[in-house]
């Protein structure tokens, strides 16, 4: 284990995203030039209720977490908004606002994965060891979690407390903040029952609440809102086609955490070894004979290694990679035939950008 952390933490952290989407070199460049004053406001705030060790500890975890990820979410939130509003409202100070707003969305996200991490007994996570598993961090690493959360409401209120839509930021990052955590107590509810109780129903509830809302409908109605859109219909279809993509998204992670790359994802699956209602359980549970739904009630959900390679072996036995090659094919055609159809507000371009930076994804 210890000789994949090296291998890990060795990893080239890139922007993949940059190289497959709209978004430039120079642009993520440019959002990465804003990070050093979040921390600065973070330790800044910090200062004010303590000394310099707390804040120095607070700058540590912020840098070994929120920055080294692919920065999807937050770069849509500025992808999009440059795409909604007329050339002259796209001042230095606009921009300056909006990469602040995408850093709100990179926090929130890395909030999420720093406890997601410890409730799914990950060891990895962006190539390196995650957070709690850090000598003298451990469960205190949920405190970290907790500030980087908060973190976003400080952020919000500094650079935006005079905006007309203020209150509307607030409200999209609580309300998406609860879905979010329905999500994750789905995720974690279900991974306590055996795996043929499981559903692609429950399936998809699951993977809208705790991924597509916050990854993809966030970003985007942040934008909108920033870009000053009102009119329901257009957040409505937004919504629409942003779950959709949504799904489509949790699908591949969950190919991934199987039969992905670790050097490429940047972290080591777990989902057999937790028992989740994963899209490769589901649909192995249907195509499955009487013995092979046999062979996966003794193996899922089991730490052994020879149970969990029996899952994999199973799972080739099926199709499972063939079905999920033909499943990301069809579903991106679909969603491209649903952008076309949607007709208010978001130009099309912005939910293609979106789709086409994680079609065919290997991290
Ligand atoms: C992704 O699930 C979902 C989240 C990271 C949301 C977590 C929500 C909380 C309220 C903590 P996942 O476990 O499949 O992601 P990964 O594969 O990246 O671990
Ligand atoms: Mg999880
Ligand atoms: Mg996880
Ligand atoms: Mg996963």
């Amino acid at each position: 284990l210890r000789k994949t952390f090296r291998t890990l933490t060795t990893l080239n952290h890139s922007v993949p995203l940059a190289a497959r989407a709209a978004v430039s070199k120079d642009e993520s460049r440019e959002f990465m030039a804003v990070f050093p004053d979040i921390v600065r406001d973070i330790t800044d705030k910090t200062k004010e209720y303590n000394g310099k060790d707390i804040s120095n500890w607070f700058a540590k975890a912020l840098q070994y977490n929120v920055p080294r990820g692919k920065k999807n979410r937050g770069l849509a939130t500025i992808i999009t908004y440059k795409k909604l509003v007329a050339t002259n409202e796209l001042t230095d100070q606009n921009l300056r606002l909006c990469h602040i707003l995408g850093w709100c969305v990179e926090l929130l996200q890395t909030m999420l994965l720093m406890c997601d991490d410890v409730m799914d007994g990950s060891q990895t996570r962006r190539g390196q060891p995650c957070w709690h598993t850090i000598e003298g961090v451990g469960l205190s690493g949920i405190n970290d979690a907790l500030m980087i959360e908060n973190a976003i409401f400080w952020i919000l209120k500094k650079y935006f407390s005079e905006k007309e839509y203020y209150t509307r930021l607030l409200e999209l990052f609580h309300e998406i903040i609860f879905i979010t955590i329905v999500g994750q107590a789905g995720d974690l509810k279900t991974s306590s029952n055996k795996v043929d109780s499981f559903s692609m129903e429950m399936y998809k509830t699951i993977a809208a609440n705790k991924t597509s809302y916050y990854t993809f409908y966030l970003p985007v109605a942040l934008a909108m809102n920033m870009a000053e859109f009102k009119h329901p219909e257009a957040f409505r279809q937004a919504k629409t086609i942003l779950l959709e993509i949504g799904h489509f998204f949790q699908v591949q992670d969950d190919f991934l955490d199987c039969f992905g790359d670790p050097e490429t994802t940047g972290k080591i699956g777990t989902d057999i070894q937790e028992n989740k209602c994963s899209w490769l359980a589901v649909v192995a549970m249907q195509r499955a004979n009487d013995s092979q739904k046999s062979v996966m009630l003794e193996c899922y959900g089991s730490s052994d290694p020879e149970k969990v390679s029996k899952v994999k072996k199973l799972y080739k036995e099926l199709g499972i990679p063939n079905t999920f090659a033909i499943y990301e094919e069809e579903s991106y055609n679909l969603i491209k035939t649903q952008i076309q159809q949607t007709s208010k507000g978001v130009p099309h371009e912005v939910f293609f950008s979106i789709l086409n930076s994680i079609y065919r994804r290997k991290s």
